[in-house]
């Protein structure tokens, strides 16, 4: 089953085919979304093996989200798989007590668009940081609403991460505040929407919140991160819960994946594959 939300009007005539298609080829045969990130060596300074990850990634055939220069370093040139750039970026090295974050544009439009007519890599997407609540919010909003648009001129998916920050935010997992996140990312006009999971006591609670989450984001999709490392079970459980919350949900997974041995890291996404089937 095909799951392609409405076709934005911003995307021309001529480049409808293209948006179906890169938007066809993210998705997993149930019709959802299973996307994993690997932006952590820049962001959280953490260094990972990429030749592993994007090895994994091709070979079960999972889009892989994460910076052009990365992914022009380690794609093998007949990967098959898709690839979300991330274009823009920042580090962990400034903490939010020190200054609101600020995740300025590292790659452009363009220059992806020539990574791609100059390679065989399909590149199905763009990703998008935005920190609501920073001093900074404007520029990011700013150049978030132009990214989409432009993306969408030549036919690519959209996705923003969209992660409350800054000292006017309390409780960055507070989930009233991720529902107006949603909101928030179908007005800026992305195709989807990556949140983190909000708090909860108990997964029942966590399966309304998640169900509400996927309301307020409208005729968007949205995806849930995994958030910092935990124990495999409860990492599963989390994620049957969101799965069965609402038809439209899925997932953009980082640390409980990359940074664990491949293995592990493989056995762990072949069960996820499984919970997706069921
Ligand atoms: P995780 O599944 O590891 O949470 O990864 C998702 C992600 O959005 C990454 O793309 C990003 O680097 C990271 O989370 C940001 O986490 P934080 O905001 O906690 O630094």
């Amino acid at each position: 089953m095909n799951r392609i939300p409405p076709i934005p009007l911003d995307i021309p005539e001529k480049q409808k085919e293209s948006f179906i298609q890169a938007y066809t080829s993210m998705l997993h045969p149930t019709g959802r979304l299973l996307l994993i990130a690997c932006d952590h060596a820049l962001e959280h300074c953490h260094p990972l093996n990429f030749t592993n990850i994007f090895n994994l990634a091709n070979k079960e055939k999972i889009p892989l989200a994460t910076h052009l220069e990365t992914i022009a370093r380690y794609a093998n040139s007949s990967a098959t798989n898709p690839f979300i750039v991330k274009l823009n970026g920042k580090t962990n090295l400034i903490s939010t007590k020190d200054d609101d974050p600020q995740s300025d544009v590292l790659t452009t439009i363009n220059d992806l668009v020539t990574f791609k007519k100059n390679t065989k890599i399909n590149v199905s997407g763009v990703g998008y940081t935005l920190y609501p609540g920073s001093s900074h919010e404007h520029i990011m909003l700013q150049q978030a609403e132009q990214m989409i648009f432009q993306a969408h001129q030549h036919g690519l998916v959209t996705f923003l991460w969209l992660y409350p920050r800054g000292k006017a935010i309390t409780d960055e997992l507070d989930p009233q505040l991720i529902i107006k996140m949603a909101g928030m990312g179908n007005a800026l006009g992305a195709d989807c929407i990556k949140l983190k999971i909000p708090h909860y006591q108990t997964f029942d609670e966590l399966k309304t919140y998640v169900h509400a989450i996927a309301e307020a984001a409208g005729n968007s999709t949205v995806l849930f991160s995994g958030g910092e490392m935990k124990s495999i079970d409860h990492f599963l459980n989390e994620i049957k819960t969101i799965l069965s919350a609402h038809p439209t949900t899925g997932l953009a997974l980082g640390r409980n994946i990359i940074q664990r041995p491949v293995h592990e890291a493989q056995e762990i996404l072949h069960a996820i594959i499984t919970i997706l089937n069921n």
